[in-house]
């Protein structure tokens, strides 16, 4: 049996109250390993061996022999892509498919990616003039926020926790994480290649555990985390919030979405059915991106149902490494149970169900596993739950809309406003539309295409701030203003 522990000063450390919670296959339920998990005492550790690291020499260390260290934390994430591709298929249960072109690749372009764009930042100066005639130079140091506290959800968890902790290593900060309980192998895994490539003890750690009276409430209440960044349930984010008022610290949130995808009829009809498809199913629809609310204008409505119908039906549920399967499980049981809550709902409130809306037969071995059909409705109205709520499972209900200042008016009706896809061959109206809607990210054409210098984050409820280029640097350094008399 696989034992995780926390990865603490550069050790790999069992908790000292001896506790332990399981780590589970959602593929067929089957334990896969047993997590140590943290307490205060861990905890404590860990952002005491962060201080250390930043009063040590990792404060020391000029920016060049940083980036250099990160670009080998990207070097051995390459080199063991096989250890960190099994490792997270196996608590995810998602196809290798999916993990060896997003997940893991993703995990060390984000320590390249922060490491060049901090590299290539300049100083911001301004020269003044004095009464005296001899002028001032004032210039901006950036200076790293300190302790960073990173808590991370389950659906992308190598991919989320770099893109987190690479940039703030790149700002010479040190950081403690806290991944997801369903989710613990890779940032522990991260831990190892920390070592090997030579990162000071201190700069990177790991705890484990749950989020209230557990490890994610420990370090988020810990007044020796400087900053938190998170990503999850808006909920959470709330919670979050308000443990980071306890001594003003700064949060960078990237929560929750309800998504709207928009087609309209002069779309390249075979590309838009393709996006939405996997703007919908993709990771069994456990993207924060994903489009749970697909409207689509009228006159191609019904054949646009039929085709993502179609699309939806071709997708085999099956094992990780089958080239077949064209998806995975759940993450969890309890995961599914919400799930299924609003594929009842739906029913209930007599949507009607094109595809999917329940469990699909599997062979004996996956039969405990979380699987769920894709599942398709019409026909609700916007007041529904299963349109207004965040689902997080593989579904989509798709409406009729007829030109774009309906469109723009169903997309913004909801409290969230992280993402939306747009599929038009009409470049104009592709414009005039994205400046109308109310969200962090729009998409054109394409879905979940990332350019990690560009600023990524949700409005309203769905985030606090950027990430991404020069907007992590932001939240991941301070500006320290020196003004020298000449
Ligand atoms: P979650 O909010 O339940 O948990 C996220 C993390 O927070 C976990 O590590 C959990 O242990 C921890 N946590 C929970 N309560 C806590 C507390 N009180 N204090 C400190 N830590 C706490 O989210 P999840 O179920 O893991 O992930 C799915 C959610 O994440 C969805 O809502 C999804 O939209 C969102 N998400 C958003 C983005 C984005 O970029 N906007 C990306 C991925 C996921
Ligand atoms: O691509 C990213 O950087 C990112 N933060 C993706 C988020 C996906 C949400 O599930």
């Amino acid at each position: 049996m696989k034992e995780i522990w926390n990865f603490i000063d550069g050790a790999f450390v069992r908790a000292s109250s001896g506790r332990t919670f399981e780590n589970r296959s959602p593929l067929d339920g089957r334990l896969i390993g047993v997590v140590s998990e943290a307490g205060r005492a861990e905890v404590d550790a860990a952002v005491r061996a962060a201080r250390g690291a930043l009063s040590g020499p990792w404060s020391g260390m000029d920016l060049a022999k940083r980036c250099e260290l990160l670009y080998a934390v990207a070097d051995e994430i390459n080199r063991r892509f096989d250890d960190f591709l099994q490792a997270e298929v196996a608590d995810t249960g998602k196809p290798v498919s999916l993990a060896s072109h997003i997940d893991i690749p993703r995990g060390a372009a984000n320590f390249k990616v922060f490491a060049d764009v901090m590299k290539s930042v300049p100083a911001e100066a301004f020269q003044m003039a004095t009464p005296d005639g001899t002028g001032a130079l004032n210039y901006a140091l950036r200076v790293p926020k300190g302790v960073i506290g990173v808590i991370c959800p389950w659906n992308l968890p190598l991919l989320l926790m770099t893109w987190k902790v690479g940039p703030a290593l790149a700002c010479g900060n040190a950081v403690v994480v806290k991944p997801s309980e369903e989710t613990p192998s890779t940032a522990t895994l991260l831990g190892e290649v920390m070592n090997k490539v030579g990162v000071p003890k201190g700069v990177y750690n790991v705890v484990h555990g749950f989020g209230p009276d557990s490890a994610g409430e420990f370090l988020t209440r810990h007044p020796g985390v400087n900053a938190i960044t998170f990503t999850g349930e808006t909920r959470t984010g709330e919670a979050i919030m308000k443990a980071a008022a306890d001594g003003v610290r700064a949060v960078s949130f990237e929560l929750g979405g309800k998504n709207a995808g928009i087609v309209f009829a002069d779309c390249d009809f075979d590309a838009a059915v393709e996006g939405i498809a996997r703007a919908a199913f993709a990771n069994c629809g456990q993207v924060c991106l994903g489009t749970e609310r697909v409207y689509v204008e009228r006159p191609i409505f019904e054949r646009f149902v039929a085709a993502l119908k179609t699309k939806a039906e071709s997708m085999k549920p099956g094992r990780p490494e089958d080239k077949t399967t064209g998806i995975g499980p759940l993450i969890s049981q309890e995961h599914r149970n919400k799930v299924l809550s609003y594929y009842k709902k739906a029913a209930a409130e007599g949507a009607t169900v094109i595809t999917g809306g329940g469990i699909p037969g599997m062979e004996d071995e996956l039969a405990g596993g979380s699987w769920i059909q894709p599942t398709i409705w019409t026909g609700l109205p916007e007041t529904s739950a299963v349109i207004r709520e965040e689902i997080f499972g593989p579904c989509a209900h798709l409406a009729p809309f007829d030109g774009e200042d309906e469109a723009v008016r169903l997309a913004n009706d909801t409290p969230y406003g992280l993402a939306t896809t747009i599929w038009t061959t009409n470049l104009a109206r592709a414009h005039r539309v994205s400046a109308k809607i109310d969200v962090g990210i729009v998409w054109v054409n394409c879905w979940f295409l990332r350019d990690l210098r560009t600023p990524f984050g949700g409005s309203k409820h769905s985030g606090i701030g950027r990430e991404g280029g020069v907007h992590s640097l932001e939240f991941y350094t301070e500006l320290r203003n020196v003004c020298v008399k000449l």
